[in-house]
């Protein structure tokens, strides 16, 4: 299976029956309203091996150190077995039991005193099963500074390790996956709303004298207050289009970028003035209309009608040439794409003097540059240090460059704009290779400014409701990132 995405990974789960919603007895006793039972997972080597690269990519992203692997038996062990065996590292079995013959061996395997284990897990609701398998390997010299865990039942887990000097790191949280099952229609409102109450309310940590209660509250991941579309209006160093859009995008609560790719001029301009209440940005392609239906008097009409709904144009030409030819082809040619679209975008390929050339045409009418930090298609070469590039080669040209064509947050430089393509109610992708992700895994999860939505609206049979649909969602995402931010 190539690489999926998290939540295609969650919709997979419960295709598999391994996230279940009903009434379930807990180990405790309690009543729950969804299981989670990823033991199926032996049945699926495919989401067997998709799970133990989401945990490795996990422990390289937070620069985890380790000498060993532990798997929580039973359901981790074939995911630590995975991991090690596909990257070499060593690992040790936790027996549940010990022998009653032979060397009667808690830990089986080779590992020295003072080593660190890093332990792996399938679910946590209280992370008992954690520590019990923490305290084995103590015993046995072992050190244990880190866990990492696909499913987290936001239980209370992250917590109590913490309190015990562990810390978690859960890759699914419950509420995620509730908003993954609705945002795809698997589950309804009413259900996510019953098992969000459940979960706030069966909290398992209590702190006390004995967990260390009576000690400061275990330290969370401190997160940094985000600034509102209308504050980063304000910063003093905003490109001025960036500025345009931040104020349009506050005074129409949209973040969302309609891409307008149809072959006909008229039906282009028909679409604007039907959507253009609902969006802060249009993005065309006029390279895909039908021959002789660009015409000057289409681009001025085109400008008229982003005056009357007030949104902005984006001509998605994706400049990828020497300096000196991309200046003719943003100010002339057939298109004369400077004097209508505010906002262009380049490739960082060709290296600096690109941006250079566009500037010489766009900077003096005010206009604004994305450069292509990341792209949504499958197998996409623009990742790694080819984003970091294009990063340094944005923030080296603030002056002209306003912002990224990424699917995720790229800097925490908050005048630059994140853009991002590949977005429809439901994570999938087409037959050539395009990748979809939700409004709320975009713009909540991946903290970027602006969906960019085509085929999820224009395929739609009312295409007014679907664009109020995608502004709907794609702005709450928004009001629930900056509410939660700096609590
Ligand atoms: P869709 O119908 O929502 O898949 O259309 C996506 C649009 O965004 C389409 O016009 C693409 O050319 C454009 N796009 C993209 O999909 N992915 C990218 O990485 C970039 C642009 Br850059």
């Amino acid at each position: 299976m190539a690489d999926v995405c998290l939540d295609t990974f969650i919709l997979k789960l419960q295709d598999v029956n391994a996230v279940k919603f009903g009434e379930y007895k807990l180990k405790s006793g309690i009543m729950t309203p969804i299981y989670i039972d990823l033991r199926v997972l032996v049945s699926h080597p495919l989401l067997l091996n998709q799970m133990s690269k989401f945990i490795y990519q996990r422990a390289l992203k937070e620069h985890l150190k380790f000498d060993l692997l532990c798997g929580v038996p039973y359901t981790a062990l074939p995911i630590a077995t995975i991991i090690c065996s596909t990257h070499e590292l060593p690992m040790v079995i936790r027996r549940k039991e010990a022998k009653n013959y032979g060397t009667k061996r808690m830990v089986e395997g080779s590992f020295k005193e003072g080593e660190t284990c890093l332990i792996i897990e399938d679910t946590v609701t209280s992370g008992a099963s954690i520590l019990e398998t923490a305290e084995v390997l103590y015993k046995e010299g072992l050190k244990v500074t880190d866990a990492i865990v696909l499913m987290d039942r936001e239980q209370g887990a992250v917590d109590m390790l913490a309190s015990k000097g562990i810390r978690l790191h859960p890759i699914i949280s419950m509420f995620r996956l509730l908003d993954v099952l609705k945002a795809s229609d698997r589950i309804d409102a009413l259900t996510a709303q019953s098992v969000r109450e459940f979960i706030l309310a069966n909290n398992t940590f209590r702190p006390n004298k004995e967990n260390g209660g009576d000690l400061p509250a275990p330290k969370r991941q401190c997160v940094e207050r985000e600034l509102s579309y209308e504050d980063r209006a304000k910063l003093p160093n905003v490109h001025p289009m960036a500025k345009t859009l931040f104020t349009v995008m506050a005074a129409k609560q949209s973040n969302l970028c309609v891409s307008a790719d149809v072959t006909s001029s008229e039906e282009l301009l028909k679409l604007a003035d039907l959507l253009g209440p609902k969006i802060c940005l249009l993005k065309t392609h006029v390279d895909i209309l039908t021959v002789f239906d660009f015409t000057e008097v289409f681009s001025q009409k085109l400008k008229a009608v982003a005056e009357k709904h007030n949104f902005l144009i984006f001509e998605d030409r994706k400049f990828a040439d020497i300096g000196n030819t991309v200046k003719h082809q943003y100010e002339g040619g057939l298109y004369r794409i400077s004097s209508w679209s505010h906002v262009v975008n380049a490739h960082a390929v060709p290296g600096a003097g690109l941006v250079s050339g566009l500037a010489s045409v766009g900077k003096p009418l005010g206009r604004g540059c994305l450069l292509i930090a990341q792209m949504s298609s499958q197998g996409s070469l623009a990742t790694g240090s080819y984003t970091e590039a294009a990063v340094k080669m944005a923030e080296e040209h603030s002056d002209f460059v306003m912002g990224f064509i990424c699917g995720s947050k790229v800097t925490k430089r908050p005048e630059f704009v994140h853009m991002t393509p590949g977005v429809r109610m439901t994570a999938g992708g087409d037959t050539l290779g395009q990748q979809y992700t939700t409004p709320l895994e975009v713009i909540f999860h991946k903290g970027c400014d602006v969906i960019i939505v085509g085929r999820g609206i224009l395929e739609a049979s009312d295409r007014l409701d679907a664009a109020e649909a995608y502004r709907k969602s794609g702005w709450e995402a928004y009001t629930r990132r900056i509410t939660q931010s700096g609590q």
